[in-house]
């Protein structure tokens, strides 16, 4: 018999068993999906286990499945299992890409943009202020957006920033041929994407090679009057580096979304720094009815001794 297990506590567990019965009529979701730790009553042995469906699992939960043929991820980046030195690496490992997980973050990169670009964080105070008065705009067409990371997310939000007429840089691991797009690729060419970028948005995954990447000689690298959007993960910033480059105005303000400990605590100067605009870890939040269906594909493939797709390469950390 196949069983799934569903480990995460992020989110509620039966929308996504709703969502699976539905993608999967051919399996019967009431019997075969079990959640960790409470639902596990119904199943008779953990070997039935093929399928783990994984948030952030508690550290040593994967081991107990010796049977698991894919772990499948509910979210597109997988740092947090592969930090966990107990995740059972013979496995393969499946990270989210979804259509709407990526339209919700291309809508979050659009919004922060716009805002800055538009000078929104200044009419704001304005407002408050009952100060009437237009400041000067750049055109678009002058405006430098630079994005780490050029996969699934990274590469959907630059086209459709090119699409609004901006110019648009991405910097990855390997060259990137993408319509309008100026491609930096590789280590030696992060300096030069710096200093062309007045927008400066990260969407890459946390790994060895990525962790702190938004540090101070990276941020003293970007024009005077910066920009800094994170959506990535809150490990990319050095975050006394960012308070200090807010604090002199190299940095002119900056959209967080993720950060080293979340739930942000409560002591953190982020909240009311006035040159931050913080969300709490929402820029794209996955969508079970929409992510459903890569997902019931991926098990079909497995179950028929085929490969997964979108597999994540635990060297490349991504
Ligand atoms: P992908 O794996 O599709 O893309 C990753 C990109 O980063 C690739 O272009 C890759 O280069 C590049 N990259 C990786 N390592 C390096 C490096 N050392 N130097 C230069 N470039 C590098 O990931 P996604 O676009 O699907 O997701 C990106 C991240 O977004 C996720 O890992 C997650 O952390 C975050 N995220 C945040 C969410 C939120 O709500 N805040 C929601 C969803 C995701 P190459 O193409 O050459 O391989
Ligand atoms: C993700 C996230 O990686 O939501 O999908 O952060």
């Amino acid at each position: 018999m196949n069983a799934i297990v569903y480990l995460s506590e992020n989110d509620d567990p039966e929308r996504w068993r709703q969502a699976l019965a539905e993608a999967m009529p051919e399996a019967d979701m009431a019997r075969d999906f079990h959640v960790w730790p409470d639902q596990m009553a119904g199943l008779k042995d953990y070997d039935e286990v093929d399928i783990a469906l994984v948030w952030r699992p508690p550290s040593g939960a994967l081991m107990k499945f010796p049977g698991l043929k894919a772990i499948i991820n509910l979210g597109a980046g997988v740092d947090s299992i592969l930090d966990d030195r107990t995740w059972p690496r013979h496995v393969p490992l499946v990270r989210m890409v979804d259509p709407a997980l990526t339209r919700h973050m291309t809508e979050f990169v659009l919004h922060r943009v716009l805002h800055f670009h538009r000078k929104f964080h200044i009419y704001q105070g304005m407002q408050r202020r009952h100060d009437w008065r237009e400041l000067p705009q750049a055109d678009t067409l002058e405006r430098r957006v630079g994005i780490l990371g050029a996969g699934q997310l990274g590469g959907d939000a630059a086209r459709h920033l090119v699409n609004l007429g901006f110019r648009v840089a991405v910097w990855s691991r390997s060259e990137k041929r993408l319509g309008g797009v100026e491609s930096f690729y590789g280590n030696n060419r992060l300096a030069a994407f710096l200093k062309r970028t007045e927008i400066l948005v990260c969407l890459l995954p946390l790994t060895s090679g990525t962790a702190g990447i938004i540090n101070a000689r990276t941020l003293a690298q970007l024009p005077q009057g910066a920009f800094v959007i994170n959506a990535a993960r809150g490990g990319h910033v050095v975050e006394d580096d960012l308070l200090a480059a807010l604090d002199s105005g190299h940095i002119e303000a900056a959209a967080l979304d993720v950060f080293r400990n979340e739930p942000l605590p409560d002591s953190s100067p982020f909240w009311d720094h006035p040159g931050v605009m913080l969300s709490p870890h929402i820029a794209s939040l996955s969508v079970p009815g929409s992510a459903a269906a890569a997902i019931a594909e991926n098990i079909r493939r497995v179950r028929r001794g085929e490969s997964p797709r979108d597999l994540v390469e635990p060297d490349a950390g991504y």
